[in-house]
């Protein structure tokens, strides 16, 4: 069907209008409303990317595809519509891959289109310029995984890319489209009515009434309820829908990292503070789009109080989820907007209070952490150590709660979530489910363009070396982002030593690093701070000013702890370390 729309032509290409795979790609991302591209450019890709900044989409040009990759992945969590992320053949495929498969695990909606190499050539492994089967390699780290030929198709491919990507659970989605597809022409008449406008892209998904019957009933019975909001719960932009449910149910809530600001962490029912307490003593447990992965011990051991059992009610989009670690109670299947809404609805008018004493004991404990933690958060330390650094930003971001904040790192990581405060949904982005450094400037770079706040980004030094050449692309583009590197000398700590030869241990990095001379080498403002004042001074600076910066804060290379808040999960031997 396609090589007949390019090939039977009523009358010459002189005389009738024509379209190209370049042209009907472009169109095909603006019919469905995506308006911005992140990616590198290159063979086969570069006039794509001029054409569609032509056209009017913003298309932002990265310095390695896999910042690129984590911008769309944020894009797409931060809009619910995929972002998108275009990259040349072979190595920028693989390049951009990390993100693709990061945005899947953490259900992120995101298309990495790639332009390959010739198929003939490809498939015969006859030693094409960047020869590679992408389409295979992807297929096992994405959601769905999709190849062009025709330029008649390429309407259809994208509502398959983009119906996959964000209906259900989300994820990301590979487009492959090879070198010949973009020069193939065909009648333009022809082009546009190939074009799909994806109609109710993600569709609602309502859980069974007796799903929700069933998990009321639980929640009702509960003595000591809790409810864990995870990213799931963020994604949906149900905020108030949310809000009113954990309001009504008058129980503690824990958000996960992603999902803090859902209610602000000062909410009088939030138990952030009270997380082990919690997690322990519950008797009920709710999740709203967060997953019993390893972030919440997989629902089991000593973390919830074994051997006293639970119940746990889980809202999920999808049924998989249910009993993937432990047994649920009451599995409400459906889209979290769908399934809080018809929580809501049940509840009815006169919904009970949980126990007093449970209320009374979570906030107690919760009371008790906040104030053992005040007067280390106000230290004045140089050089700082981790609280007295995070005490300062976090007043930073008390004062301007529509800031993002970016964070990224070990202790950095650990302390920043547990100290900075978040006010409002979606303002948290992190390393997400698998804990990954380097997402940091692609974030930074993603939530400033798809939000136009200004972004804070919390860098571990060792993170923001996974993307530190992207503070390039912030100047570039003149982005209101500023950079804190928490600079220890290394990850971790910056104070192991190798006796064993004369090369620097393996966590340590140059003593004494300047990372605020990189962004002035792009235009970029620079600060070394080396206390809580001179940092607090210079991120209200940068903040107000809207100007690309980075400060070097300065760390007590000895302030931090192995692997941060997890290293339980470092494998140990019997046998002594060498
Ligand atoms: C892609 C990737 N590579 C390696 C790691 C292992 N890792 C975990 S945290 C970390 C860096 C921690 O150091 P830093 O960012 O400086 O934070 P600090 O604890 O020093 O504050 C590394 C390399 C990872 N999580 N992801
Ligand atoms: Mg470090």
């Amino acid at each position: 069907m396609a090589e007949a729309a390019v090939t039977t032509a009523p009358a010459t290409e002189a005389e009738r209008e024509l379209t190209d795979g370049f042209h009907l790609v472009i169109d095909a991302l603006k019919l469905n409303g995506i308006n911005t591209i992140y990616g590198v450019p290159g063979i086969p890709i570069t006039d794509l990317g001029r054409m569609a900044q032509a056209s009017g989409i913003r298309v932002l040009s990265f310095r390695h595809e896999q910042n690129a990759g984590y911008a769309a992945a944020i894009a797409g969590f931060l809009t619910k519509k995929p972002g998108i992320c275009l990259t040349v053949s072979a190595p920028g495929f693989l390049n951009g891959l990390t993100a693709l498969a990061h945005a899947t695990t953490n259900c992120f909606p995101m298309i990495q289109i790639s332009g390959s190499s010739e198929r003939e050539i490809v498939d015969l492994q006859q030693g094409d310029y960047e020869e590679m089967d992408q389409l295979a390699i992807a297929k096992p780290l994405c959601k769905a995984a999709f190849r062009v030929l025709h330029a008649a198709d390429i309407g259809i491919a994208f509502a398959r890319a983009i119906r996959a990507a964000v209906s259900g659970r989300p994820g990301g989605v590979y487009l492959d489209l090879p070198a010949k597809l973009f020069g193939q022409v065909m009648d333009a008449d022809a082009g546009r009515k190939s074009l799909v406008k994806v109609i109710d892209p993600a569709p609602a998904q309502f859980p069974a009434p007796a799903a929700v019957r069933r998990a009321l009933d639980v929640l009702r019975a509960a003595k000591r309820p809790l409810i864990i909001l995870g990213k799931g719960a963020a994604y949906a932009q149900a905020d108030d829908t949310i809000k009113s449910f954990v309001e009504k149910s008058g129980a503690p809530f824990l958000p996960m990292s992603m999902a803090k600001g859902l209610l602000p962490d000062t909410h009088p029912q939030c138990a952030g503070a009270a997380r082990s307490t919690v997690l322990k003593d519950s008797d009920v447990v709710m999740l709203i789009g967060a997953r019993l992965n390893w972030l919440l011990s997989h629902g089991k051991g000593k973390t919830w109080g074994e051997p006293h059992s639970k119940k746990f009610i889980q809202i999920d989009i999808e049924p998989k989820e249910m009993d993937s670690n432990v047994e649920i109670a009451a599995p409400v299947v459906g889209d979290v907007g769908s399934a809080v809404s018809a929580l809501l609805d049940g509840m009815g008018g006169n919904w009970p209070a949980p126990p007093a004493d449970w209320i009374k004991a979570v906030t107690s404990k919760r009371e008790e952490n906040i104030s053992k933690m005040a007067p280390r958060l106000m230290n004045n330390n140089s050089p700082m150590d981790y609280h007295g650094a995070l005490g300062v930003l976090r007043t930073v971001v008390k004062e301007r709660p529509d800031a993002i904040l970016v964070n990224e790192g070990a202790n950095t990581l650990d302390l920043a979530r547990g100290i900075i405060d978040v006010y409002q949904p979606r303002k948290r982005i992190d390393v997400g489910t698998w804990g990954v450094m380097g997402i940091g400037m692609g974030y930074a770079i993603g939530a400033a363009i798809e939000t136009g706040k200004p972004v804070l980004a919390v860098e571990g030094d060792s993170a923001f070396g996974f993307s530190g050449m992207e503070i390039e692309t912030i100047c570039r583009y003149n982005l209101p982002v500023c950079v804190v590197v928490f600079n220890n000398d290394g990850i971790y700590r910056g104070t192991d030593v190798n006796k064993a030869s004369s090369d620097p241990a393996t966590t340590v990095f140059v003593k004494g690093a300047r990372y605020d001379r990189m962004i002035e080498a792009f235009g970029g403002v620079g600060v070394n701070a080396t206390s809580p004042d001179e940092l607090k001074r210079a991120v209200n600076a940068a903040m107000d000013s809207g100007k690309p910066t980075l400060i070097n804060a300065v760390i007590d290379p000895a302030a931090g702890s192995e692997s941060g808040r997890i290293g339980n999960l470092n494998p140990q031997s019997k046998l002594a370390k060498k």
